[in-house]
């Protein structure tokens, strides 16, 4: 399939807020990619397909979950916005027949990041922070940051959703703890 499915796809199963997210993220994905020396086609498919299953009600998200043999951690169970990155990459995957391992798991990561996160997998996660529909305290923070190093935007952007989650005394991904203190660790 190529781009212009893939935004029919979308359009189909997004409300017009969303959509225009997707864009949004694909576009900044495109030139983060440009910017940091990543494969652009690819920066461009994940952030128009990483939202895919956000607007699916709940249910039907846990529902096609179980359709599809996916087992959730204690934590996941907890985290129903996780959900819809899970969900995304086998979505594409089965349904949309995306192969590509690299697209499939920039999706998959996309709420969380990872430890070890490829340049795709930072390219995804930091334009979906600073995608131009954006507006949140510390936008303009983070699209500096991702101005000036990748490195830095991941600090920022890993660094904001860790407060934010304690702040609300909500559970953390494992993983989000792991991107973190390599990140840290790394950049001490
Ligand atoms: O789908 P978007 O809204 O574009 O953005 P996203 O996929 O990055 O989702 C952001 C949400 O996910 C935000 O409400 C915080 C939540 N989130 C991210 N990491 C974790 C998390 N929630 C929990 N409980 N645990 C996490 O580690
Ligand atoms: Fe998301
Ligand atoms: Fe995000
Ligand atoms: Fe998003």
């Amino acid at each position: 399939m190529n781009l212009e499915s893939y935004k029919s796809a979308i359009r189909g199963l997004l409300g017009d807020k969303r959509y225009e997210h997707s864009v949004c993220v694909a576009r900044a994905a495109v030139s983060l990619a440009q910017k940091y020396g990543a494969d652009e086609k690819k920066a461009e498919t994940a952030g128009i397909l990483h939202d895919i299953m956000k607007d699916l009600p709940q249910e039907e998200q846990k529902e096609r979950m179980r359709q599809y043999g996916i087992r959730l951690t204690d934590v996941e169970k907890n985290a129903p916005k996780l959900w819809h990155a899970i969900l995304a990459s086998e979505y594409i995957r089965r349904e949309l027949g995306v192969t590509d391992p690299e697209i499939l798991q920039a999706v998959r990561y996309h709420t969380t990041g990872r430890k070890n996160m490829t340049l795709l997998d930072k390219i995804l996660f930091i334009a979906d922070f600073i995608s131009d529909d954006r507006d949140y305290p510390g936008v303009d923070k983070l699209r500096q940051a991702a101005k000036n190093s990748l490195e830095q935007a991941m600090i920022e952007g890993i660094v904001f959703t860790v407060k934010d989650l304690a702040d609300a005394r909500r559970p953390i991904h494992p993983d989000t703890i792991a991107v973190y203190n390599q990140t840290i660790l790394q950049n001490l």
